[in-house]
């Protein structure tokens, strides 16, 4: 039997030297060279092509190579009866939590400004405050979002976070469900957006949502693209509601040519790149996986596909 590796962006012989490193005699296939698809017993994948997963008859696990599954939940053939597991990984954690801090110390220091004023050969000293002047509010407490909410807090910043059920977090106030949100925002001025794409968060950045925050608070959002009503973030930035937003992930990836987010003085793009799993990594996570389903025990970090994430 083997493994079946599908990735546009992932760089399979990475991750066939580690895996194999972690589980000598493995076989993986990397799609589209599949071979016979009754040997295939896992897949290990990111984005594969909708019902490819169903034409694999004896697919005994799914092991996604991201984080966020939600791309593989809307497609009506994904197996229902094969366990799916997300990656869950300390690279990919940590360059989370780096990305997060980078854009909260350049909202912090004013880097975007000064981005802005050397456009114009504008020279003006701004101080910012303390970092506890600058309260961040993070969308998310999950894996992700706790790791930012202590990497922020090691640095000083005043926290609080939303998530759908209770948390008690060191140094942090943590609101929940619909009732936690409002009040979550109205002391937001770094919003972070580390959310799953699921029905009840699809939509979620939007006008009533940037209403209920400071006027001139900025967002982070490093979640999905379908999070984001766009047009409801261009009409925030243009009357002043928003400051600025530094977007990771896009309804459309690659953001295409022409879309008015490139070229806006208070956004800025990142390519899907805010966090990524070094194989050295991650491999060793699918593994344990591999070994944990070769011996019957419970795989770890199960998709709840009724949850969504
Ligand atoms: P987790 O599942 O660990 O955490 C998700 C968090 O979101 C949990 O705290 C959960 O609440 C909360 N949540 C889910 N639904 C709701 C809701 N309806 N209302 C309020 N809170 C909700 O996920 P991760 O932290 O590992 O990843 C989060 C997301 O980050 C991924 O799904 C993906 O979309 C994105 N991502 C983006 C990357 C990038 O490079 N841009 C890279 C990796 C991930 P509770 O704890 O109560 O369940
Ligand atoms: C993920 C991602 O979900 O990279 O891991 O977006």
């Amino acid at each position: 039997m083997a493994l079946l590796f599908v990735s546009h962006v992932d760089e399979p012989e990475l991750w066939r030297a580690e895996l194999t490193r972690h589980v000598p005699g493995l076989e993986m296939r990397v799609h589209p060279e599949t071979g016979d698809p009754a040997e295939i017993d896992m897949a290990l994948v990111w984005l594969p092509p909708e019902g490819l997963l169903a034409g694999l008859p004896n697919l005994r696990a799914i092991f996604s190579l991201g984080a966020g599954v939600d791309a593989m939940l809307r497609d009506p053939t994904l197996p229902a009866d094969v366990p799916l597991c997300r990656l869950v990984d300390s690279s990919l954690t940590a360059t989370m939590s780096e990305y997060v801090l980078l854009h909260v110390l350049k909202y912090h220091r004013f880097q975007d400004r000064y981005a802005r004023d050397q456009r114009h050969e504008h020279w003006q000293l701004r101080l910012p405050g303390p970092p506890a002047s600058t309260r961040v509010g993070i969308l998310g407490l999950g894996v992700l979002g706790s790791d930012a909410a202590r990497v922020l807090r090691g640095h000083g910043f005043s926290l609080r976070g939303w998530s759908r059920t209770q948390k008690d977090l060191p140094g942090m106030a943590c609101f929940s469900g619909e009732d936690g949100l409002a009040p979550f925002l109205a002391e937001t001025d770094i919003l972070v957006c580390l959310l799953p794409l699921t029905p009840e968060t699809t939509g979620i950045l939007n006008c009533d949502l940037f209403g209920l925050l400071p006027d001139g608070a900025r967002l982070i959002h490093a979640g999905r693209g379908a999070h984001l009503v766009e047009a409801d973030l261009l009409a925030a930035l243009d009357r002043g509601k928003l400051a600025g937003a530094t977007l990771d992930v896009f309804t459309q990836e690659p953001l295409p040519e022409g879309h008015p987010f490139w070229r806006h003085e208070a956004i800025d793009v990142t390519p899907h790149a805010a966090s990524y799993s070094h194989p050295e990594i991650g491999a060793a996570v699918v593994a344990d996986n591999i070994r944990r389903l070769r011996a019957g025990q419970p795989l770890l970090h199960l998709v709840n596909r009724t949850r969504g994430y």
